[in-house]
């Protein structure tokens, strides 16, 4: 089976999404997600001028080949831009493999290894009281698991508090808005939340939260340590994580389970913080780390040491990962929970999906290949819309992790 074209589309129903679609000559098409939030334009160069001319004639059933030779065959190894164009091309080929075999992708990948995804959502509010009411919100609609983020007195702009409702969009202006940032604040202020939430809810609710890279070990170690009353399922990017041997001194500290990866975009990043077991949940999804065919590597290097999968699922993954990664969850061994944010109706209207969501649990359908396809003459109608990530800065004007 042949690739005859190939093609990136570009739309912005409510945020910019990039999607590569490859078309075969035995009429079968696959897409698969390339959105880097706020670099968009980067990827679709690379793929329209580095990636589709290479692409063209060749056998689409060669998911690994293409894979190899896309990525040795660049020089320039990894990276968020090589890695998400690769990770486009490697999702669409499964998607179009599993057509042709008239399977879900699931079956394709081993089979099912569970009845359904366990999911997260995003409960945020401007303070304690209003992430409590959000959390029970989210109890309402059937969510097992709540990532609670809020306010922090004094800080404008705390990572995670959008305008409430179901989706927070934190790229949200042409140039990055700055925001601002104080640990000490912080830190007093995050175990209150926990506590109030336990108080309100009881022990068996699963609780998540983002620190999104802002703290030192020393930090991370101390508020790992301050929410361990309140059992949470994990603490996620508790301090950057590119000197992977920094969560040696989180992990001395504290038996709160550990979650990294969202912007990792290879095996490598991760191999330290698996193999000596400083984290128990690895973050890389489909699009970001290579597709689900590097994404099966990392799976398996974390499965002997008992490190789960918990894969990014922000609104910035459009639904063509989203499909993608909840087959992969369904198959995987280790799964340990999946990311849900929700898109909005204008996203989920140009990307229909067999994915579908029941008390908790997402599921990605019974359609050959991964679910998704792309309405493109409704995507046509949303022209991209350049936005950017925030920035942080520390009270006295440094420049910090956002
Ligand atoms: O594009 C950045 C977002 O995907 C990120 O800020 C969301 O941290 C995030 C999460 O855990 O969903
Ligand atoms: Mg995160």
């Amino acid at each position: 089976m042949k690739i005859t074209d190939a093609k990136v589309i570009v739309t912005c129903p409510g945020r910019n999404f990039v999607t590569l679609k490859i078309l075969t000559d035995q009429g079968l098409h696959g897409i698969g997600d390339a959105t880097l939030n706020g670099r968009e334009k980067a990827v679709v160069a690379y793929l329209e001028d580095h990636v589709i001319p290479l692409l063209i004639g060749r056998d689409a059933h060669r998911v690994e080949d293409i894979w190899q030779f896309l990525y040795r065959g660049a020089y320039w190894r990894r990276g968020p831009v090589t890695m998400s164009a690769i990770a486009a091309v490697d999702t669409a080929l499964w998607d179009i493999k599993a057509k042709a075999a008239g399977l879900p992708l699931y079956q394709l990948l081993g089979g099912a290894s569970r009845d359904g995804v366990l999911v997260y959502g995003h409960a945020n509010g401007a303070d304690i009281e209003e992430t409590v009411d959000a959390v029970g919100r989210y109890q309402e609609m059937g969510y097992k698991a709540v990532r609670a983020q809020s306010g922090v007195p004094g800080v404008k702009g705390a990572y995670g508090v959008g305008m409430g409702g179901l989706y927070y969009e934190p790229a949200d202006s042409a140039l990055p808005m700055e925001t601002v940032w104080s640990t000490p604040a912080y830190l007093d202020h995050a175990p209150r939340l926990f506590e109030r939430l336990r108080a309100n809810y009881g022990p068996e609710i699963e609780l998540l939260h983002d620190v999104h890279h802002r703290l030192t070990p020393i930090e991370a170690a101390r508020l790992g340590k301050s929410l361990e009353p309140y059992r949470l399922f994990w603490m996620e990017d508790c301090t950057p994580a590119e000197n992977q041997e920094a969560f040696r001194i989180v992990r001395q500290h504290t038996t709160t389970p550990l979650a990294v990866g969202e912007i990792f975009n290879s095996i490598h990043d991760c191999r330290t913080l698996i193999e000596e077991q400083l984290i128990d949940f690895i973050r890389t999804t489909v699009v970001h780390a290579g597709g689900i065919t590097h994404l099966r590597q990392i799976a398996g290097l974390a499965a002997l040491y008992q490190v789960r999968t918990g894969a990014h699922g922000a609104t910035d993954l459009s639904p063509a990962c989203m499909g993608a990664a909840l087959h992969f969850d369904l198959w995987v061994p280790n799964f340990g929970i999946q990311e849900y944010m929700r898109h909005s109706e204008e996203t989920d209207a140009v990307f229909p999906h067999a994915y579908s969501f029941a008390d908790g649990y997402l599921h990605p359908g019974e359609t050959a290949g991964h679910g998704v396809d792309i309405d493109e003459t409704l995507a046509a109608k949303y022209p991209y819309d350049p936005k950017q990530l925030p920035v942080a800065r520390l009270t006295d004007g440094s420049m910090w992790n956002w």
